[in-house]
């Protein structure tokens, strides 16, 4: 029998409201928001008071001002969310080394084969969570399990200030009724599109095929029916793990002229630069161009770099298309190498959650 893993998946309660809170008593008994004030601007997240009044992350502020009229909206600090951020990363790091951030205020955490409180997820957790309350004042939710997409569906279950166990004997039944937009991946439209097939819950899908799933969802179709059965072999994407992000997009007639491939560059240089918002913990130590031309063969320009920058990217574009001997490009792809740290093994397993 192979050993399941134990992955916790912490995130943040309303993080950047809570920060706000935190750092201003005069903030902490309102219903909060953060975001612009603007007229046209739009909400980076609420506290919960403010949720009860149907206000939520991405709305736009008039709206929520019409739900919660005495809403009070603070303009965001994100230098300050940053510092908080590594600092949460700081007390991950006493319990793991296998910690794959998703954004400032959630990352999983690999904890198999964990000594701390003789292997079991569950306590690791709670101090985890102890710990952040303790040092940071601020609360986070957890969710345990022998997975990714379980234990951050779980996160969810008991926020606030809430954690949720799902044990390898529980999965089955916690999929069984899972809603199908609680699936990360699952969007609205693909939900509703979903809904139009007769498909409304995990069990449904199980009853399917991907043969049938495909044409509804495509590519994510395999991954949609393993998930259905609560399975998700995905490793935890560490700084051990990625050494690089790679972006790159394949164009549908040939690009000729450099102008062209430059305009490319750019549109994909903002394209990486979202991307590397989840990675901003890592030590970037290359920058490089792909390009494949329409013989279908390829090359790759690099450079030694500490940034990620667009002009940098522009003269890597430059250098590469010189080896085109005027083939049209079929292809342009940015990527950025990261430096990595080794990681102790995990060695003694415990069956214990
Ligand atoms: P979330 O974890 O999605 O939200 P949250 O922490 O505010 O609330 P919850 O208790 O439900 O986890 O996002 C983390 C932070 O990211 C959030 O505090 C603000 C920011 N954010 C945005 O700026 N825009 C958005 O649309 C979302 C969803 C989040
Ligand atoms: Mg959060």
């Amino acid at each position: 029998m192979t050993q399941s893993r134990k992955i916790i998946h912490i995130d943040m309660d309303c993080f950047y409201a809570a920060v706000e809170m935190r750092d201003n008593e005069s903030l902490r008994n309102v219903p909060l928001a953060v975001g612009g004030t603007g007229p046209r601007s739009v909400l980076c997240t609420c506290n919960y008071q403010a949720r009860k009044f149907g206000v939520r992350s991405a709305m736009p502020a008039i709206k929520a001002m019409q739900l919660c009229p005495e809403l009070v909206i603070v303009s965001g600090r994100m230098a300050v969310y940053q510092e908080v951020s590594a600092q949460i990363r700081a007390i991950f790091q006493r319990y793991t080394q296998l910690i794959e951030p998703l954004s400032l205020d959630e990352a999983f955490l690999d904890v198999t084969g964990n000594k701390a409180f003789n292997g079991s997820a569950t306590l690791i957790a709670e101090q985890i969570r102890r710990d952040i309350f303790n040092e940071l004042n601020l609360t986070a939710s957890a969710g345990v399990a022998p997975n990714k997409f379980i234990a951050k569906i779980a996160s969810d279950e008991n926020k606030p200030n809430g954690q949720c166990v799902v044990t390898p004997a529980d999965v089955s039944g916690f999929v069984e009724n899972l809603p199908l937009k609680k699936i990360p991946g699952i969007g609205p439209k693909t939900a509703q599109k979903l809904l139009g097939y007769g498909f409304s819950s995990c069990a449904d899908i199980r009853a399917s095929a991907v043969a049938v799933l495909t044409p509804i969802v495509g590519k994510f179709a395999p991954a949609l029916y393993q998930r259905s059965f609560g399975i998700d072999h995905r490793q935890l994407e560490t700084d051990r793990v990625r050494k690089s992000l790679a972006i790159e997009t394949t164009f549908s007639q040939d690009l000729s002229c450099e102008k062209e491939c430059e305009s490319a560059v750019e549109l994909l240089y903002q394209k990486l630069l979202l991307r590397l918002e989840k990675h901003q913990h890592m030590m970037i130590s290359k920058q490089g161009v792909k390009l494949k031309f329409n013989d279908f063969t390829q090359t790759t320009v690099e450079q030694q770099s500490q940034r990620c920058d667009e002009s940098t990217f522009k003269q890597l574009l430059v250098k590469a298309l010189l080896r085109s001997q005027s083939r049209g490009i079929r292809l342009i792809g940015l990527t950025l190498g990261f430096a990595h740290h080794d990681v102790k093994e995990i060695k003694q397993l415990s069956l214990s959650w």
